[in-house]
Formats: C-alpha cells, structure tokens, sequence
C-alpha cells in the first residue's frame, strides 16, 4: 500500500479496530447466535452496512480490468465486456462481518472461482490467492477456500447492480469465510505460492476468518 493511499484512510476507525484485535475482544457477554444458521457470537440484521477504509473508488465499466496472475498457466487482463461473457452463476449465500453482523440470503450474481479457476489453471505450486483492490486494501485465502463452489466474483446483489459503497462495478464474496475477506472493488487476483498477510490480517485479525469458529481476532 503506498503512502498516498495510507494517508486517506480513516486512521481513527482502524486505530480503533486495531485495539480490539489486540485484546482479543468479543462482542460482550450476550451470547448471540443459534450456531446452527447463525454462527456464534452473531446478530441478525435485514439490512447492508457499509464498511470499508474511508474510500469509496469509482471505477466507471469502460475503466474497469481485472488482472489475475502470478501461479497460473494462462495469465488474463479482462477488460468489463470480456468478464461478462464469462459464464455466469447466481448463488444465494449468508453474509457473516466479524463486527457481529449477519445478514441472511443475499443473492448474488456473477462468474464463479470455480469458472475463473477454469480460465486461468492455477500452475501447481499456487496454494493462496492475494486480492487486491482499488483502495488498497487486501486479504488473502487459501486457494481451496477461493475454490469452493459458492465463491463468486460478483456484479450485482437482489438483482441489481452493485452499488459503489459495496464495491462496484464487482467485488468478491467468500461466503465461508468473515466478510473481511471479501473485496470491494477489487482489481487484481494474484496466484502465489507462499500465504502472505493482507490489511486486517497484518493487524491482528485472525488469518482464516471462520465465522463458525470464531476466528476473529489474532
Ligand atoms: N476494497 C475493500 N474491500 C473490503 C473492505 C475494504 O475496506 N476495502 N472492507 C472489508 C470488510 S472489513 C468488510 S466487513 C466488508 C464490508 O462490505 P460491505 O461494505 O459491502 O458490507 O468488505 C470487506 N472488503
Ligand atoms: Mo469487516
């Protein structure tokens, strides 16, 4: 992440976030969660909160590619027309955000990892994937979590297009995983051989996210 994006950002709100992360904090003494749908230590909602860095890109279509390189035989930049002539999927998933928010069949529709998997045949040593995105922000996932079957690169949410404030004109759902490892805006997909540490992992969230195990912090 280069300075200038750094200095945008809200460093009060991560500030903040990053002292949770050090004491290790859960979401008080109230149990949420029927650990059956609903992961433990989570709260319903019927609505979308935003949450991001502070920076909201725009990114107009014409504008828009998306790199994914690194580990794969056959490296692609597809520019927007090329991405929606991918096939396309739809997939009804529960989003989970480890600020203790869950929010229940969000419907989403775009190319699925397992069709990018398709396109781009990962070479044999790639075992992460690192997500990079127009803010700068990025998180990183095994490649067998980027290869599960409801992963999906998505454009639009209930039908309709992705707002900017949620990561237009695609951003990425990992629906197994904390939302933190779902990118906005995201811009690149780089196949490496070694995990590295994304944004919030570099500051104390836990590096594999499991809403069902509650890997929040550290
Ligand atoms: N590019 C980008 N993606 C991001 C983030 C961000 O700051 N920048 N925040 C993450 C976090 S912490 C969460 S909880 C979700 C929030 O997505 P939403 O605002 O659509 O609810 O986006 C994730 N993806
Ligand atoms: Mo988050």
């Amino acid at each position: 992440m280069t300075d200038g994006i750094l200095g945008k950002l809200n460093e009060k709100l991560i500030a903040t976030k990053e002292k949770w992360a050090r004491e290790g904090r859960k979401p008080g003494k109230v149990r949420h969660g029927d650990g059956v749908r609903l992961p433990p230590g989570q709260h319903l909602v019927t609505n979308w909160p935003v949450l991001d860095l502070g920076i909201q890109p725009y990114i107009p279509e014409k504008e828009w590619n998306l790199s994914i390189d690194g580990l794969v035989d056959n490296p692609v930049k597809l520019g927007w027309d090329q991405f929606m002539e991918l096939p396309q999927s739809s997939f009804v998933t529960d989003i989970h955000c480890v600020t203790t928010w869950s929010r229940y069949d969000n419907r989403w529709d775009g190319v699925s990892a397992l069709d990018i998997l398709d396109l781009v045949k990962p070479a044999a040593g790639a075992t992460h994937i690192i997500q990079h995105c127009h803010d700068g922000y990025t998180t990183n996932v095994p490649l067998k979590v980027f290869a599960q079957p409801d992963v999906i690169l998505a454009h639009s949410w209930e039908g309709d297009w992705l707002t900017r404030e949620h990561g237009a004109p695609m951003r990425l759902v990992i629906p197994a995983k904390y939302f933190w490892k779902s990118s906005k805006w995201l811009k690149r997909i780089e196949f490496v051989d070694a995990d590295r540490y994304g944004f919030w992992e570099d500051r104390g969230y836990h590096n594999e996210g499991d809403p069902w195990k509650e890997e929040r912090f550290g």
